[in-house]
């Protein structure tokens, strides 16, 4: 064994390699006294104390709780500039929607990534995983779709391509060419769908850039029609399929989600009660985003019904820098919390194996469990609960990714 950490006040940890629905969602392992070992980079001791186990190194952890690296699965981190001059209107009451009709929005920050170098790009979405690592997250999700023509779609793609090579954290590659219509297109909605089935998803399938081709389905932007013609185009090429589904009106993206058998359906704050029955009879996990609701003073999504309903529930930041310029995973916990109302451990399992299996990677990482990627915090709290109740100050005192600590807070 190549590490042993020892003293571990508290393990707690969902199990398994795909994602925990129902019920499962609220069971996790809690240990007392734990102590875990990793060799070559994996878990290959979890248990309770064990004097009898040696290893090159020893840890003592200090009493502390330790859960896994924390799982973001749902992510647009990479952008050029912010877009903090929304600010005074967003105050004066114009809606998320109206700041993108009138050209802004989404708009403003695909003009500010056209005009960003991909090594600007590159070094500013390095810092910001360093953040958010420095937070608990060992693997996010980071999504396309501030390009919208080719060639910055995939200038985007391949800066999320290097930062997963050049950062210790994993970093997951999604398509979102069809995230809003460009200045380009703008009457001419009909060709920018057609521009994406036929110029950009071929070539981002054929170089391999993303597992992923998410849509953002909603009023004004895509309609669900012209949003199942992408996704099933997207399908056909290998992809799998995300859909920002019911985010601000209920126009029903959740069944297209279930329909073309999306992995994941994402936002949810108006789903209907069909909506959910649709993702529970295909399994589709619901990628939930509070700070989102936090932010743009919306309703919270309905967690609990879609966990009764048999929906895998998975937590994410949603982080960009409209509606959520916030990547701290742990705001969205203490929202999980207390404003979707899940117990620590649902919440728990949301950000850690839910969020791996809503980007195919509950059989690496989400849990502490022997065989898997050794990623885990030891966090500032003597139980699990502690973490859901402080909020506002970073309680990861050390990150681990692949049995390396990157982060250590003293
Ligand atoms: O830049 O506003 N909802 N896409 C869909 C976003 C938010 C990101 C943005
Ligand atoms: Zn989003």
């Amino acid at each position: 064994m190549d590490m042993l950490l020892k003293n571990i006040g508290v393990l707690a940890t969902p199990v398994g390699t795909v994602a925990r629905a129902g019920q499962c969602q609220g069971e996790i392992r809690v240990i007392e006294n734990a102590m875990v070992g990793v060799t070559d980079g994996k878990f290959s001791y979890v248990g309770t104390f064990d004097e009898t186990l040696t290893a090159a190194s020893v840890i003592d952890c200090g009493g502390k709780l330790m859960t896994p690296g924390l799982v973001d699965a749902h992510t647009h981190m990479v952008f050029g500039g912010w877009r903090q001059k929304e600010m005074s209107l967003k105050l004066e009451g114009v809606s998320y929607l109206d700041i993108l009709k009138s050209g802004g929005g989404i708009l403003n920050t695909v003009e500010q990534t056209r005009q960003a170098t991909e090594e600007e790009l590159y070094d500013k979405t390095l810092r910001l995983l360093s953040e958010m690592m420095a937070l608990g997250v060992t693997t996010c999700e980071a999504k396309s779709g501030y390009g919208l023509d080719l060639e910055n779609e995939l200038k985007q793609l391949r800066v999320i391509k290097r930062v997963n090579e050049g950062h210790p954290a994993d970093v997951a590659a999604t398509f979102m060419g069809a995230h809003a219509f460009p200045k380009e297109f703008e009457n001419n909605r009909g060709g920018y769908v057609k521009y994406i089935i036929d110029e950009m998803l071929p070539k981002i399938a054929e170089k391999g850039l993303a597992k992923f081709c998410d849509i953002f389905t909603e009023t004004a932007v895509f309609t669900i029609d012209e949003s199942y013609d992408i996704l099933m185009a997207a399908k056909k090429l290998g992809l799998s399929l995300k859909v920002h589904a019911d985010e601000i009106d209920p126009i029903g993206g959740a069944q297209l989600a279930a329909r073309v058998g999306a992995i994941s359906a994402e936002h949810l704050i108006e789903t209907s009660d069909e909506g959910i029955l649709a993702m529970a009879s295909k399994g589709v996990i619901a990628v939930l985003l509070p700070s989102t609701s936090f932010y743009l003073d919306k309703d919270f999504a309905r967690a609990n019904d879609m966990i009764d309903a048999g929906v895998a529930v998975a937590i994410a930041t949603d982080f960009n820098p409209g509606s959520s310029p916030c990547l701290n995973l742990q705001f969205a916990m203490n929202l999980a919390c207390l404003k979707y109302k899940l117990t620590p451990a649902q919440a728990l399992t949301a950000v850690t194996l839910n969020g791996a299996a809503a980007i195919d990677r509950a059989d690496i990482c989400g849990s502490i469990e022997v065989g898997k990627m050794a990623d885990l915090v030891i966090w500032d709290a003597d139980d699990l609960d502690y973490i859901f109740y402080r909020y506002g100050s970073n309680l990861a005192k050390s990150v681990m990714k692949k049995g390396v600590f990157y982060v250590n807070h003293r």
